[in-house]
């Protein structure tokens, strides 16, 4: 994809060991459930890798989102669904209607009776579900997370839409540059737990401690639940709240769209900057009568077809989820195993008027 971060923003992501350490650190903390599952590295595998192996047949692989009724976590499962017919598989997707953190735990349990050769989840809570992802993998079922991660132990394998020190970093450089680095900021999140959300937010933090953002505050980080009208009504709530306040991030394409829809309809358009992730189609109209300048996101597509593949290849022998194995992921081509076990998309691109009708999704 196209209009990737200038290098100057790429740069920031150099400082990858301090990173990855605090990834772990944050799929361990991010949540309010007891974490009994910090032995810092994915799940290990006695098996040996077998590089050579082809794809099984019929392979039956289930997505279990975040929640079924977000237009981000279809479009990404339904190009899951679609990559699992390549290689000659069944896939599907089921899940819980709201992001709460234990939502996901009963579906778990049932795709084990049925044995699924992979469970694929978008973590609502990094440790809530970690007690029956691991009795998924005792059984041999193999679990990959995708957009959010569990703690790294419960699950081999973790498909990152993008580096999540870019992605938070981005956030606030992006929002500092429309801001010109002054003034008070808040955040409009996902769920409480989310462990994406709460990763990035701790980058975004961290970029906000340098001396270049002295004149900026980040005032309140509130929470919409990834609920199209909790987060309106957050958004009301904070600009309510905050007469000052300059500018919001939201890391969610739930909350974004509905920022942008309040803001349209409200005073505050034109005074307030929105930026943060979402999807071309739903922020189209907000971009074209100047609710919103940019926002970003990576290829929900990809993001799907991507975990499809990583899945395939751990169920077929291919990859056991250690660092360094490689495994081809259709046309996309061929991803390596990072350190535990994380596997990167690739960089997100940035919309904004000038190439926003070049993206239908
Ligand atoms: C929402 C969800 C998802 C996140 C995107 C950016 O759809 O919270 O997990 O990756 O936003």
């Amino acid at each position: 994809m196209n209009q990737r971060f200038p290098a100057r923003r790429r740069r920031a992501a150099a400082t990858a060991a301090a990173v990855c350490a605090l990834a772990v650190a944050l799929a361990g903390c991010g949540g309010t459930t007891k974490n009994d599952n910090d032995n810092g590295g994915a799940a290990k595998s006695d098996a040996k890798a077998d590089p050579g192996a082809p794809l099984k047949k019929g392979l039956k692989l289930a997505f279990l989102p975040k929640q079924i009724n977000n237009p981000y976590e279809k479009i990404v499962d339904e190009a899951g669904i679609t990559a699992v017919g390549e290689f000659g598989g069944k896939g599907k997707e089921v899940g819980p209607s709201d992001a709460s953190a234990s939502s996901q735990v009963s579906y778990i349990n049932t795709l084990v009776q049925q044995r699924q050769d992979a469970i694929l989840i978008a973590a609502n809570d990094p440790n809530a579900v970690c007690g029956p992802l691991k009795q998924a993998m005792k059984k041999d079922i193999k679990v990959v997370a995708y957009d959010s991660d569990t703690a790294p132990a419960c699950r081999q394998l973790f498909i990152n839409q993008a580096s999540s020190e870019e992605i938070g970093r981005s956030q606030v450089q992006h929002l500092a540059e429309q801001l010109d680095y002054k003034g008070q900021i808040a955040i409009l999140s996902a769920t409480q737990n989310a462990t994406n959300q709460n990763t990035w937010i701790r980058f975004m933090k961290d970029e906000l401690s340098k001396p270049a953002y002295k004149n900026m505050k980040l005032v309140k980080t509130v929470y919409g639940d990834d609920d199209d009208q909790k987060s309106f009504q957050e958004t009301q709530g904070l600009l309510k709240a905050y007469p000052k306040l300059k500018g919001i991030i939201a890391p969610t394409t739930v909350g974004i769209a509905a920022a942008a829809r309040y803001i349209s309809g409200s005073s505050y358009g034109g005074k307030v900057v929105l930026n943060g992730l979402g999807t071309p189609n739903q922020m189209r109209k907000y971009v074209k009568d100047g609710t919103v300048e940019q926002f970003a996101l990576w290829d929900p597509k990809k993001l799907g077809y991507l975990g499809s593949y990583a899945a395939a290849a751990l169920a077929s022998g291919q990859i056991t989820g250690a660092e360094g194995e490689k495994f081809k992921a259709g046309k996309l081509g061929e991803y390596t195993v990072g350190k535990n076990g994380e596997v990167i998309l690739g960089p997100p691109t940035v919309f904004e008027k000038s190439n926003i009708d070049k993206y239908h999704f």
